[in-house]
């Protein structure tokens, strides 16, 4: 990885703590200088920027989740963009494009977060298509109904804002910032999914088992999303301890569940969970352990739908070089242009 910082992110919005913080005193300070200037920032609960010196694990750290969080929303596109030809009607359809859309919107800032770091954006797309780098295990399940735009809609944007939330107060100021944006893009994707199902609930006996269908399949791998247990979670630690995450795994699926129930109460559908329940002791509800080693083996590859997502990104990159081509030969032009323009 080069350790070059790029140039910053334009900013987003106004998250909390966001003075601009100089964690850098010097550049030729040592690193145990340097070392307590970072922890100083992060101990005030102030942001690391792109031009502050940070420890290398940190920048590793920031550019594999952030990467990874890029990739899940650019893959993120094919499970409901399958159904943009197929949607019901005009206004289904305008929508679901809008939201697709939206989805690759949020790849692009992720990405131009991650350059901030050093990283290079073909780089990060190779490794995607190598099957190097990872992207969420939930865009590797299949999209059988329209009601499944809607619970996607509905669980899966609903359990991106619970994880994003918090990271709109990350320490590292360009993911941040990034976020603000990505939040409200996502809640009003996940009201437009719980509209979709509460308008199939009105309607037929047939409607309303496909909603419930949905709701059976997507349950399990959205508890997933938030990742594996604290216990079996190698990461967790020292990205709290960096404020990068600012809630573990447990606490945000916990937050999910607690959000969801009502809604599913209101909704008219069951949660497939028998044990779910509310638990006066802990203000909380009780639920079920998701199947662990589902989530392995597709986060390892072994998905529903792992091998036609990445061979669908690959081909769409390879189709695409011709654009990426031309976009470099037009960038060259106008500067040659402007250059010329300077000179006269
Ligand atoms: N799938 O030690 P931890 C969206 C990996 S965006 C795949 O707990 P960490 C919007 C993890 O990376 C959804 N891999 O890791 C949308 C690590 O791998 P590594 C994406 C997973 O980072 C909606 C290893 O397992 N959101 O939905 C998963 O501390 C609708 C060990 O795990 C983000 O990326 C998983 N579920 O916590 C788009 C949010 N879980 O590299 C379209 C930002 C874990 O060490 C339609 N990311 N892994 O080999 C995060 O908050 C964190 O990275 C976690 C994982 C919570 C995902």
């Amino acid at each position: 990885m080069q350790q070059t910082p790029g140039p910053e992110t334009p900013a987003q919005g106004t998250p909390a703590q966001e003075t601009p913080v100089q964690g850098t005193p010097s550049e030729e300070a040592p690193d145990s200088v340097n070392m307590s200037a970072f922890e100083d920032t992060i101990a005030r609960d102030q942001r690391i920027e792109p031009r502050d010196w940070m420890p290398d694990a940190y920048r590793a750290t920031l550019v594999r989740q952030i990467a990874q969080h890029a990739h899940s929303e650019i893959i993120g596109m094919q499970p409901e963009g399958e159904w943009i030809t197929r949607a019901p009607s005009l206004r289904r359809k305008a929508i679901l494009f809008a939201k697709v859309q939206d989805e690759a919107g949020h790849g692009l800032y992720l990405y131009s977060a991650a350059e901030t770091l050093g990283a290079d954006r073909t780089d990060l797309t190779q490794r995607l298509i190598d099957g190097r780098q990872k992207y969420s295990s939930i865009f590797n399940y299949p999209t059988r109904t329209f009601a499944d735009v809607g619970v996607i809609g509905w669980f899966v944007d609903g359990a991106a804002i619970c994880n994003q939330v918090p990271l709109c107060r990350t320490s590292y100021g360009p993911y941040g910032r990034a976020m603000v944006r990505v939040c409200k893009e996502e809640s009003f994707h996940q009201r437009q999914g719980y509209e979709l199902l509460l308008t199939m609930m009105r309607g037929t006996d047939a409607q309303r088992a496909m909603v419930q269908d949905a709701v059976d399949r997507w349950w399990w791998p959205s508890l997933m999303m938030f990742g594996p247990p604290d216990d079996d979670s190698p990461n967790s630690a020292r990205s709290m301890a960096w404020k990068i995450k600012r809630h573990t795994n447990d606490e945000l699926r916990q937050r999910f569940v607690d959000m969801t129930v009502p809604q599913a109460e209101k909704l008219g559908v069951i949660l497939p969970d028998p044990d779910l329940k509310w638990n006066e002791e802990r203000g909380h509800h009780d639920f079920s352990t998701p199947d662990w080693d589902e989530l392995k083996r597709v986060v390892s590859g072994d998905g529903p739908c792992n091998a036609e997502r990445v061979a669908r990104r690959r081909a769409a990159h390879e189709e695409g070089a011709w654009v990426r081509r031309a976009a470099v030969a037009h960038a060259a032009k106008r500067t040659a242009r402007l250059r010329e323009g300077a000179v006269a």
